[in-house]
């Protein structure tokens, strides 16, 4: 990569235009409007929820990392030689860099220009692992390092920090069928599972006092602004975290305090908002046991193992193929 600083900056004319599509396409949406959650993580967003990760009441992280600390060992130990890691969403790499996957290749996915760029300064000294990053959707990137591994070569796939959770939904399970399909019998999946846990914990991991996950949320908004020309005034609009027992999800909305009207050249829309009317940003889902066994089955992984971080409730799961 030449110029990271420049790219951090400016968005490619092709990515701007797919995000105008996607903005124009979910405020549009005649019930409730929706932006798509991959859209929070500009290099503003992305900055934020490394803040959002040192948060005590946002203990998803920390559990993580102290689950790979823990297990890095147990988990490598599983696994056939050689290995070569995919990591979906890595972010700026900092789980990875907790163990070493003693693996020939290490292929991040990241659909994050601005995390991409940081990952690659901070790897730059691992040198048994070479670092191919594809900036763009996770399955073509899988597809990518799936068709370049030997026959030899076995493929563990990462996809942690409860990712997964993102898509709402029968899209989790779609997305872990067609992952699947990608791989060889035999191969692996490590899946980090934000586990069910009570109301009061979950809405203050996500709407947290010093108000650091409102403005992650809110970014959304100046990022229209920023990137596609819009007036949102930021300060008409509330950050608000729910829990849907329905779906066992926490969700993110953007509401609007007053009834108001929106303009977006550069996605030829402008949005009339009801007062109280919200903006769905973000879903994550939580897991329990049962809904764990039940998606391995229907994705097409047998379940090999399980770590299990207590005191905040997170799993991280190992999976197999079939
Ligand atoms: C990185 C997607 C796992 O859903 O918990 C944190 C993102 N959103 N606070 C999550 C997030 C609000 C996070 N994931």
């Amino acid at each position: 990569m030449s110029n990271t600083s420049a790219q951090t900056q400016i968005a490619p004319a092709s990515l701007t235009r797919q995000f105008a599509l996607e903005v124009s396409v979910g405020l549009a949406k005649p019930g409730q409007k929706e932006l798509p959650s991959k859209y929070l993580y500009d290099s503003v967003g992305s900055a934020l929820f490394e803040v959002i990760c040192a948060l005590p009441e946002y203990g998803l992280t920390r559990a993580e990392e102290r689950l790979l600390q823990l297990h890095a060992r147990e988990i490598v130990d599983q696994l056939p030689r050689p290995v070569v890691v995919a990591e979906l969403g890595s972010g700026t790499g900092r789980k990875t860099r907790l163990p070493r996957w003693q693996s020939t290749w290490y292929h991040p996915i990241e659909i994050s220009p601005a995390a991409l760029a940081v990952l690659r300064r901070e790897l730059r000294d691992i040198n048994s692992i070479s670092i191919v990053g594809f900036e763009r959707e996770y399955l073509d990137g899988l597809r990518e390092v799936a068709a370049r591994r030997t026959s030899a070569e076995h493929l563990l796939v990462l996809f942690l920090g409860s990712t997964i959770g993102n898509f709402d939904g029968a899209a989790g399970s779609d997305f872990l069928r067609d992952l699947r399909q990608i791989l060889q019998p035999g191969d692996s999946l490590l899946l980090g599972t934000d586990m069910l846990k009570p109301e009061k914990t979950l809405i203050s991991a996500y709407d947290d006092p010093i108000g650091v996950t409102a403005a992650f949320n809110l970014n959304l908004l100046a990022r229209i602004n920023r990137e596609l020309g819009a007036d949102f005034n930021l300060q008409q609009f509330a950050h608000a975290a729910l829990f849907n027992e329905a779906t066992h999800s926490v969700e993110m909305h953007l509401r609007s305090r007053t009834r108001q009207k929106v303009a977006i050249p550069d996605a030829s829309i402008s949005v009339q908002f009801e007062k109280d009317e919200t903006i769905w940003t973000e879903s994550s889902h939580k897991y329990s046991h049962d809904g764990l066994v039940s998606l391995a089955h229907h994705s097409g992984f047998h379940r090999q193992a399980q770590w299990i971080d207590q005191s905040w409730g997170f799993a991280e799961n190992l999976w197999i193929a079939e």
